[in-house]
């Protein structure tokens, strides 16, 4: 017998969704921003993460390199503390449900609505050579995604507001109109979280997807990498550590060393006190590495038994399935499909 999701999500805990596009490798701003809450909201609710792989084929992605990247992501997310045996982790076109009720929520969304997403503006300006159906359906399938588990909430970053917005509209046209189905989702913004900037460009945020790699700390960047990027930071021309308005490049740094060691700003300050960003920077350099040893080892050992991997993925598609073809099922009947 596999170990189910519960249906319905247990009344005392609340159904969490969410998903990570598998678009490059994963960055120290997933990390704290995202990932490190996903672990801990594993104690509080009842939580279900996906790598939205069906998502990451909106922008041209080269077979082979993807097939590496939605594994490596998989792997990431079990290594960074994702306990399977906690919550569900399952990888998206695992579950056929999602696409099937895409389709659905697709023929109840209006042109308009998918029309006025800013990702879908941004995108195709970025990837003007390929604006394809896909990329402007997005917001349907992220609908799908979070209306299949009924979930309550759903942490996402600002960026994502607007698609949770109409995901929530779309919830609500479809009960309107066939009958109750689906929960209406909620955003949720946890109470710890940290926006990482850019490395080189401390007014942009960390992103997987930048061209230049000394912008980011990739999760699995060597020790000896992350110290080199840290030295090639950007900061400003005065030497002071301190946290302040105008100086964004220490600010970040000073952020990210408080988010791995736990201290907070003024014992950051003090700690160096007229030592210069030299020594700062290489502090904050060998503490990220530190932070991501644990992470990075456990992935190495995860990657070297793919037997064993596959196994844990094929159960939690099998775990997401249960609960996703009863909602399927539901919806499809509403609106009249002979079963
Ligand atoms: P891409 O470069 O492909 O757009 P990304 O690195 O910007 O990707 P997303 O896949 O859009 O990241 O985001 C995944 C999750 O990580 C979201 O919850 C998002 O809020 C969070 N996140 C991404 N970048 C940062 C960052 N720099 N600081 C904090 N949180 C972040
Ligand atoms: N679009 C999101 C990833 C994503 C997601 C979801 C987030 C896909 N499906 C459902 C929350 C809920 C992104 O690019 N960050």
């Amino acid at each position: 017998m596999q170990p189910q999701i519960n249906e319905p999500a247990a009344p005392e805990r609340k159904r969490i969704f969410s998903a990570i596009q598998p678009s490059g490798m994963l960055t120290l701003g997933n990390y704290l921003g995202a990932l490190k809450n996903w672990k801990d909201m594993l104690d509080d609710y009842d939580c279900v993460y996906s790598v939205a792989d069906l998502h990451a084929i909106t922008v041209r992605q080269e077979p082979a390199k993807f097939r590496r990247q939605v594994l490596e992501t998989f792997a990431l997310l079990m290594a960074v503390g994702i306990d399977t045996e906690k919550g569900t982790l399952f990888i998206q076109s695992s579950v056929p449900e999602h696409a099937q009720l895409a389709w659905i929520l697709a023929c109840n969304t209006q042109f308009g609505e998918l029309a006025r997403m800013t990702q879908f503006k941004d995108k195709s300006a970025s990837h003007a050579d390929n604006i394809n159906a896909g990329l402007f359906t997005y917001p349907s399938l992220q609908a799908a995604d979070i209306l299949l588990y009924n979930a309550h909430l759903v942490p996402i970053g600002a960026d994502q507001k607007q698609h949770l917005e109409l995901s929530r509209t779309i919830a609500e046209r479809f009960n309107h109109f066939y009958g109750p189905v689906f929960t209406v989702p909620e955003p949720y913004i946890p109470k710890m979280g940290a926006k990482v900037m850019s490395l080189q460009d401390p007014a942009k945020k960390m992103s997987k997807s930048d061209a230049n790699q000394n912008a980011y700390i990739a999760l699995l960047d060597p020790p000896e990498v992350i110290v080199r990027k840290l030295k090639r930071a950007v900061t400003d021309s005065e030497t002071e550590v301190r946290c302040a308005e105008g100086k964004d490049g220490i600010n970040n740094l000073m952020t990210i060393y408080s988010c791995v060691t736990g201290k907070n700003l003024k014992e950051i300050e003090a700690e160096f006190d007229g030592r210069g960003y030299g020594e700062f920077k290489a502090a904050v350099g060998e503490a990220i590495a530190e932070e991501l040893r644990p992470v990075q080892r456990r992935f190495s050992e995860y990657m070297s038994d793919k037997g064993a991997l596959e196994k844990i993925y094929r159960e939690q598609a099998e775990k997401a399935r249960y609960t996703a073809s009863r909602t399927l099922a539901k919806a499809m009947k509403k609106v009249g499909f002979i079963r």
